[in-house]
């Protein structure tokens, strides 16, 4: 059974869900949008329920954390970062394993070089460290909801509507443009050499939004990482290829 509940963090009511009893305690943070319903159904199913114990959130202004209503402030990856943790210590975890999709993926970064000592081992997939002109071209090109594929658009739609969704789609392609602004287009850098977990980063080859230069850059910045493309994957490969992501990282976090 997955159960769905609240608890506040920081002043605002975060949802998430949970599942398994294992010792092993993994947190799941979506990606931009995202929600643990919407992005991580997959997971939730069939990753091991003896083995471990799944916590998927839904950041602040996303998912059921709503209201507040989201915002992207310069900070937004440290935020979404304190609160990750700050649920998890309220939830009574002490020493836990992070999955990071995309923007998931940038706030696992910034969490496990901040806090080294409460992260066991992390997947990220579909991260960036910096923003690129070339990437402020791809986000502009999804700004447009009416754009995406019907299987993308669909269970984003039927968590926010359509206002909503379109609203925080453009604000979020605002919000992330800004680091083009900062020096190498940095959002977290200097944070990953700060990494001291095993860090596993995996890359769909025939990810059209992701460059594959970004999870380069990840790889060479984190002492103890490894770098594995899916020669078939494109930005959603745990859902896409939920098989193979679930048994890749089952193996990776054992
Ligand atoms: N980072 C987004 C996410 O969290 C995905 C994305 C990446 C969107 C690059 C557009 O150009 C883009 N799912």
């Amino acid at each position: 059974a997955i159960t769905s509940a609240k608890v506040e963090v920081n002043g605002v009511h975060l949802h998430y869900q949970q599942t398994g009893e294992g010792n092993h305690v993994i947190l799941l943070l979506p990606g931009m949008l995202g929600s643990g319903e919407t992005d991580f159904g997959p997971q939730l199913k069939s990753l091991n329920k003896q083995l471990f114990t799944l916590v998927a959130w839904d950041p602040r202004g996303y998912g059921k954390s709503i209201p507040p209503a989201r915002d992207f402030p310069l900070d937004f990856f440290e935020r979404d970062a304190k609160d990750a943790i700050d649920l998890m210590q309220t939830l009574k975890f002490k020493k836990f394993s992070l999955l990071g999709w995309s923007d998931g993926g940038i706030t696992a970064l910034i969490a496990a070089a901040k806090y080294p000592d409460l992260i066991h081992k992390m997947v990220v997939w579909g991260a960036n460290a910096n923003v690129t002109e070339e990437d402020v071209k791809l986000y502009n090109g999804i700004r447009d909801i009416s754009k995406w594929s019907e299987k993308t658009r669909k269970p984003m739609e039927a968590m926010y509507g359509l206002e909503y969704l379109s609203k925080t789609c453009s604000a979020w392609v605002d919000g992330i443009s800004q680091f083009i602004h900062r020096p190498d287009g940095s959002i977290c850098q200097s944070s990953l050499p700060h990494i001291k977990c095993p860090t596993l980063i995996i890359h769909g080859a025939k990810d059209p939004l992701v460059p594959r230069f970004h999870p380069e850059y990840i790889h060479k910045h984190i002492a103890n990482s490894r770098l594995l493309f899916f020669p078939e994957g494109k930005h959603n490969l745990h859902l896409r290829f939920a098989e193979e992501f679930n048994e890749l990282v089952e193996n990776f976090l054992l």
